[in-house]
């Protein structure tokens, strides 16, 4: 047990060893996978005002007031998000839960009540 743990973290130390290899096509990876793009529309099916709002894992996304209590539909690129009714993420008004491809019709979406209410999002790999 001791040994295949010994293992496991050798083997995730070399992986982190090639990882930090300047300049190397694995660093541009790592970097792109270092945030999560969330897609937004202010109507159904991803249309009306769009934008990709992209933000490191565990950062909190603001809408700005374009998108604010606008959003119709929202799809991450990966991950596992959660979209707040309140700003700074904060829970006092409730959340709901999304990933990829994402809810395209919020109107649809359960209840409907989280359409046109979502003020932030984050979201973790
Ligand atoms: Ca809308």
């Amino acid at each position: 047990m001791k040994n295949s743990l010994f293992l496991a973290l050798s083997t995730l130390a070399f992986g982190l060893g090639i990882n930090a290899l300047p300049a190397s096509a694995a660093d541009a990876v790592m970097e792109k996978r270092a945030q999560v793009c969330v897609f937004v529309g202010t109507d159904a099916d991803f249309k009306g005002l769009t934008q990709n709002q992209c933000a490191a894992p565990g950062v909190c996304w603001e809408e700005s007031s374009s998108f604010e209590d606008q959003i119709s539909s929202i799809g991450a690129d990966h991950g596992h998000c959660r979209a707040f009714f309140d700003r700074g993420c904060s829970d006092n008004e409730g959340h709901f839960d999304f990933g990829n491809p994402g809810i395209a019709d919020l109107s649809k979406y359960g209840d409907g009540k989280s359409n046109d209410r979502i003020s932030s999002w984050s979201c973790i790999e």
